[in-house]
C-alpha cells in the first residue's frame, strides 16, 4: 500500500479491512448505472460505528473523499467512486441487533439486505413492508438514503414512514442517535428526515430502527390487458373503490416484450398495448369483488383481458411480469426517467409525455412502466445496437430537459424514487427552487463541513 494517505489510514486503524485489488475497486466502485468508469483509491470494510467515524476524521484531515456504499443496486449513480474517493462500504455490518416486541421495531446495521430485513420481521410473526425487486441485493442503508418506494407504497408509503431511529456518523465525524424508537417526539428538528433521501452527502448511516407491521391478509394477484393511457387511471379507480389494494403497477407492450425474450411465461395470446398487475386482499369476498371490478371494467371497454392467479407459484409467475423488466432492459444499458407527479396531475401529464417523447424519440426503443398509483412512472430509453454510448446519453440530456420542463410545468419531480446522484444533478432546479436548493447546500455545510461526503452527487459544491 504505497499511498501514504491509506498508509495514514492503517496506522490509524490497524484492523481495518482495506481493498486495492483493480477488480475490487472496479467491483465496489460502480452501481448499476453503468455509465461511469470506476477510479476509487480504496475499498474501506469497517465492522463498527467507531471505525466508521474514524475513518471520516481521517478524510476530513486528508481531503479524499467518502462514497458510502451498501448493494449499489442504485440507478442515479449516487454509489459511483469515479474520482479518487474512498468507498465506504457497509457490507460487513449487516447483523440484525434487536427485535422489541412491544415497540414492534427492529433495529440492523445498515448493511443488511432488504430480503434479510423482511425474514427477520417474518421470524416474529410481522413485516417490513418496503419491497421491490432489487431486495436480495440492495442494503437497508441505501434504501433509507434514496427514500426508496417500491411495489407497495399505495398501501404502506416509502421507505422514510417505516423509519424509527437511525444512528447517523455525521460528515464532522459524530455519531448521531436520532428518533430513538418514540413513536410521539414534538422536540423540534426531525433529523432523521435530513438523513432519509440524502444520498450519503451528510454522512454515513451505521444503524435503523424500523418499525414493522401486521402481515397483509393473504392476497391474489391479477394480470390485466388495457387499450390504452386513459383506461390505465380508470382502471386503478375502479380497483381501489372496490378491493383492498397491496399494489398497482403498470407496463407497456414493449416491456412485456423484453421480460418474455428474457424468459418470462407470455400471459395472452395476443397482444395489448398495456398491462397492469395489481394484488389485492384475497378470501372469498376479495375474490367476488375482483370479479365484479374486473367485468365493470370489461363492460366499460378499458380492460380487454385478465387472468386472477390460483396459486402462489401463479401469482409470482405474474409478478415476474413486472419485476423483471429492469433485468431483462439490463442489457441495453438504458438511459433511465424516474420521475413523478401528484396521481390527480398524472392524466395531464401523460398525454404531455407520450407526445414529447413520441416527437423526440422516434428512432429508440422507449419503454414505460412503473407505479401508477403513486404518480410514479419510470421511462426506460433503450441504446441501439452499435450506437455510441456517449452520443446516445447526449441525445437523451437533450430530451430530458425537455422532460424536465413539462415535469416542472406539471408540478412533479425528476426522481420519485431512484435519487439524484449524478444522473440527475443537472435536473434538480427542475424539481426543487433557488431558495430549497440554498438550504439545502447550508445544511450540508453544517454536517459536512469540509464536503468529503459523496462529493458531486446531488449537487455540486459552490
Ligand atoms: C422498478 O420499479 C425499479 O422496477 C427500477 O424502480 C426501475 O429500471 C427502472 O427504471
Ligand atoms: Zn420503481
Amino acid at each position: 500500500m504505497t499511498d501514504p494517505r491509506l498508509a495514514a489510514l492503517s496506522q490509524l486503524l490497524p484492523g481495518l479491512r482495506l481493498l486495492t485489488d483493480p477488480a475490487d475497486l472496479e467491483h465496489y466502485g460502480r452501481d448499476w448505472t453503468r455509465r461511469w468508469t470506476p477510479a476509487p483509491l480504496a475499498i474501506a470494510l469497517p465492522a463498527a460505528a467507531d471505525e466508521v467515524q474514524a475513518i471520516v476524521r481521517w478524510a476530513r484531515a486528508t481531503g479524499v473523499g467518502i462514497v458510502p456504499s451498501g448493494g449499489r443496486t442504485g440507478l442515479s449513480g449516487g454509489a459511483v467512486a469515479a474520482d479518487g474517493e474512498l468507498v465506504l462500504s457497509l457490507e460487513r455490518m449487516n447483523k440484525v441487533l434487536g427485535f422489541d416486541p412491544v415497540d414492534r421495531t427492529l433495529t440492523v446495521q445498515a448493511g443488511i439486505a432488504l430480503e434479510a430485513v423482511h425474514n427477520a420481521a417474518r421470524e416474529h410473526g410481522l413485516v417490513y413492508p418496503v419491497d421491490f425487486a432489487a431486495r436480495g441485493s440492495c442494503s437497508i442503508g441505501g434504501n433509507i438514503a434514496t427514500n426508496a418506494g417500491g411495489i407497495r407504497v399505495i398501501r404502506y408509503g416509502n421507505t422514510r414512514e417505516w423509519i424509527a431511529g437511525l444512528k447517523i456518523v455525521t460528515g464532522t465525524g459524530e455519531l448521531l442517535d436520532v428518533g430513538r424508537g418514540l413513536v410521539k417526539n414534538s422536540s423540534g428538528y426531525d433529523l432523521r428526515h435530513l438523513a432519509v433521501a440524502s444520498e450519503g452527502t451528510l454522512g454515513v448511516i451505521v444503524e435503523a430502527t424500523l418499525r414493522l407491521a401486521d402481515p397483509p391478509p393473504p392476497t391474489s394477484v391479477m394480470l390485466l390487458a388495457l387499450p390504452d393511457f386513459e383506461s390505465l387511471m380508470r382502471v386503478f379507480a375502479t380497483l381501489r373503490a372496490k378491493l383492498r389494494l397491496e399494489a398497482f403497477e403498470f407496463f407497456t407492450d414493449r416491456a412485456l416484450y423484453h421480460v418474455v425474450a428474457h424468459g418470462a411465461y407470455r400471459p395472452f395470446e395476443e397482444d395489448h398495448a398495456y398491462y397492469v398487475v395489481a394484488e389485492f386482499a384475497a378470501g372469498e369476498a376479495g375474490e367476488a369483488a375482483a370479479l365484479d371490478a374486473f367485468e365493470s371494467c370489461v363492460g366499460e371497454g378499458w380492460v380487454l383481458d385478465g387472468v386472477i392467479s390460483q396459486s402462489d407459484a401463479q401469482a409470482a409467475q405474474l409478478w415476474r411480469l413486472r419485476e423483471g423488466i429492469t433485468e431483462s432492459l439490463a442489457k441495453y444499458v438504458p438511459y433511465k426517467n424516474d420521475v413523478s407527479v401528484r396521481v390527480s396531475a398524472m392524466p395531464a401529464f401523460l398525454a404531455d409525455a407520450q407526445s414529447l417523447l413520441a416527437a423526440q424519440y422516434p428512432q429508440f426503443d422507449v419503454v414505460w412502466f412503473g407505479h401508477i398509483g403513486d404518480g410514479n412512472l419510470h421511462i426506460n430509453v433503450l441504446k441501439p445496437e452499435g450506437m455510441d454510448q456517449a452520443a446516445f446519453v447526449a441525445d437523451c440530456e437533450r430530451v430530458t430537459k425537455l422532460l424536465a420542463a413539462a415535469l416542472q410545468a406539471h408540478g412533479g419531480s425528476i426522481s420519485a424514487e431512484h435519487g439524484i446522484g449524478l444522473v440527475k444533478k443537472p435536473y434538480l432546479s427542475s424539481t426543487r427552487s433557488a431558495a430549497e436548493i440554498d438550504l439545502m447546500r447550508g445544511i450540508k455545510r453544517v454536517l459536512d463541513p469540509d464536503g468529503v461526503m459523496n462529493p458531486g452527487k446531488l449537487f455540486d459544491p459552490t
